[in-house]
């Protein structure tokens, strides 16, 4: 009985209420899916964000609030951790200690204000290790209010897949890994894809946004075949821009 009601009243603080009269300005579900990732096989038990590809990248305004409805289809509990985002405590989706975790069938509403522009990330909190290993990480961008002047904008969500031949899960996690340099994935991917090849416009001025959402793999990063500077590390501008060799990115 205690817990039923503590749940409604949680939920109610996290926009039950205030859903009924406004719709949110986004609506993420969170479900298992199949998907093929290595080519000629199907993955299956994998989750996402969204309609059943990768998880969408979410794109956010400075100083500017905006409504996530997280609507778990999973068969377990979930919550999303909007990672580097100083927002409010009560958003920050750590269960049982910043709200109650979204039970499997169940709703809850984020409403997130960024004070900082930057390249973000988002990820569950509950049964952390599994729900991220099968694919519940995402990018997330918050625009500043002054237009960057971009021709593109090309966000690469870098991270890999534990995957067997026959593109089925393989054990997630070893312990005896844990005690050295983590459980390494099988598979590297950026935007879910082995082998990714995007077309960019001649002459254009393209902004790439590295995020490693991997749990382990750390990567050395060079560009090749263009013009570039890094501008930004860890969602923070640079006094000096660098130079694209030899960039260390670890995870998150
Ligand atoms: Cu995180």
């Amino acid at each position: 009985m205690l817990g039923g009601t503590a749940a409604v009243a949680v939920g109610a603080a996290g926009g039950l209420i205030a859903g009924r009269a406004v719709a949110a300005d986004l609506t993420l579900p969170v479900s298992a899916i199949s998907r093929s990732i290595l080519p000629g096989t199907v993955t299956k038990g994998m989750m996402s964000f969204g309609a059943g590809g990768p998880p969408p990248t979410l794109r956010l305004l400075r100083d500017r609030p905006f409504s996530i409805d997280v609507v778990n289809d999973l068969d377990e509990a979930t919550s999303v951790h909007w990672h580097g985002l100083r927002i409010a405590n009560a958003m920050d989706g750590v269960p049982y200690l910043t709200q109650r975790p979204i039970a499997a069938g169940e709703s809850f509403r984020y409403t997130l204000t960024p004070p900082d522009a930057g390249t973000y990330w988002y990820h569950p909190h509950c049964n952390t290790l599994d729900q991220m290993a099968r694919g519940l990480t995402g990018v997330l961008v918050v625009e500043d209010d002054e237009d960057a002047g971009f021709d593109q904008d090309l966000p690469l969500n870098i991270r890999d897949f534990r995957l067997g031949e026959d593109g089925q899960f393989i054990e997630l996690f070893k312990a005896r890994n844990a005690a050295r340099g983590g459980t390494l994935g099988t598979v590297s991917t950026v935007n879910w894809e082995v082998t990714p090849i995007y077309d960019l416009p001649a002459g254009s001025l393209v902004r790439l946004r590295l995020a490693v959402t991997d749990v382990t793999r750390i990567g050395t990063y060079d560009l090749d075949g263009g013009t570039a500077k890094v501008i930004a590390l860890d969602a923070n501008p640079l006094r000096q821009p660098v130079a694209p060799r030899g960039i260390v990115v670890a995870p998150g």
